[in-house]
């Protein structure tokens, strides 16, 4: 018989939206992050308005950082996401870099190092967005990333580029 990993991990969701009512749709996607099976929301940041990154004719953003502890596998919580991005009206055809309804980036698992087709650990972005550290770095300055860096090392250097707490 497989042995079943019962474990709960701590993780990172990033949140964005900047289409059909930004504020609600990032509130609505903290409400089923909380409703996951074998899953439990324990902080949510603030919520931010940030410029957008990539093409500049597209609305700010809202941006939001979640910990969720989850005895759900990367991919089977990668599923859940997709899941709640569609069920919030996401349509699968939108244009890299443009505006959305709702984008869920699992930004780190546990202290592990993901390479898979679908799904890369810590978020290749991470490091460089302004509207993820600031917000992680809110609800966890003392966190490590696996290569042992300090999230408030990241955080304290970033070009705000104007991003406002809200
Ligand atoms: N820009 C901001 N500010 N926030 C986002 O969440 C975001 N998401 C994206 C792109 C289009 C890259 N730009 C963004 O996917």
């Amino acid at each position: 018989m497989a042995i079943k990993n019962n474990k709960f991990n701590s993780c990172y969701i990033g949140l964005g939206s900047n289409l059909e009512s930004p504020i609600k749709q990032i509130n609505k996607a903290l409400t089923a992050l909380n409703e996951l099976p074998k899953s439990q929301l324990i902080v949510h940041s603030s919520l931010y308005l940030s410029k957008p990154m990539g093409p500049k004719d597209q609305n700010d953003f809202i941006n939001a950082v979640a910990n969720l502890s989850t005895q759900l596998a990367p991919i089977e919580l990668l599923d859940c996401l997709q899941q709640i991005e569609l069920e919030q009206g996401r349509e699968l055809c939108e244009e890299n870099w443009g505006p959305r309804t709702l984008d869920l980036d699992i930004l780190l698992y546990a202290n592990q190092v993901i390479n898979h087709p679908r799904l890369r650990i810590p978020h290749y972005g991470m490091k460089e967005r302004e509207f993820v550290l600031i917000p992680l770095n809110e609800i966890a300055p003392e966190l490590k990333l696996p290569d042992n860096s300090r999230v408030s090392l990241y955080a304290n250097q970033i070009n705000t580029n104007g991003i406002k707490r809200l």
